[in-house]
């Protein structure tokens, strides 16, 4: 199927959501890669996904992520962190857990050869 790539839609996802956006996207007829990655703060593994797209298809590929990513709270003891030496001991540190950070790029180009 020929398509008009103009977005590149980048979302960083838990592992544990991205399975599940991910087939929602195929089933919905748009292309996706997962690539693993890990978050910079907590050191955990998480997702990447990687979705080139029309214009057109980037609000409803938002709504799948915003239904299939859902943010939640989570405690995270000081000590298990990377680098406790940074940070004040005491109160387990509150973080979001699942979620997305999505960026959505301008795509200049796209070649398929
Ligand atoms: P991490 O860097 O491992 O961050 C995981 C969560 O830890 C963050 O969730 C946030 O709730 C918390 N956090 C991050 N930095 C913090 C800090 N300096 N102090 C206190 N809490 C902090 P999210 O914001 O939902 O980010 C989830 C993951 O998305 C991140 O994992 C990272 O892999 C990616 N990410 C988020 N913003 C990004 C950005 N601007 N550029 C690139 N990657 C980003």
């Amino acid at each position: 199927m020929a398509y008009f790539v103009q977005k590149l839609l980048i979302i960083i996802a838990a592992t544990e959501d991205a399975d599940r956006l991910m087939d929602r996207m195929t089933e919905a007829g748009h292309p996706v890669t997962k690539i693993s990655s890990t978050g910079g703060f907590l050191r955990r593994g998480n997702v990447t996904l990687l979705s080139g797209l029309e214009a057109d298809a980037v609000d409803e590929v938002l709504a799948l992520v915003r239904a299939e990513c859902q943010p939640r709270d989570e405690y995270v003891p000081v000590q298990a962190l990377p680098f406790p030496g940074g940070l004040p001991p005491g109160e387990p540190l509150q973080v979001r857990a699942g979620g997305a950070t999505i960026f959505v790029v301008d795509v200049d180009r796209f070649d398929k050869v």
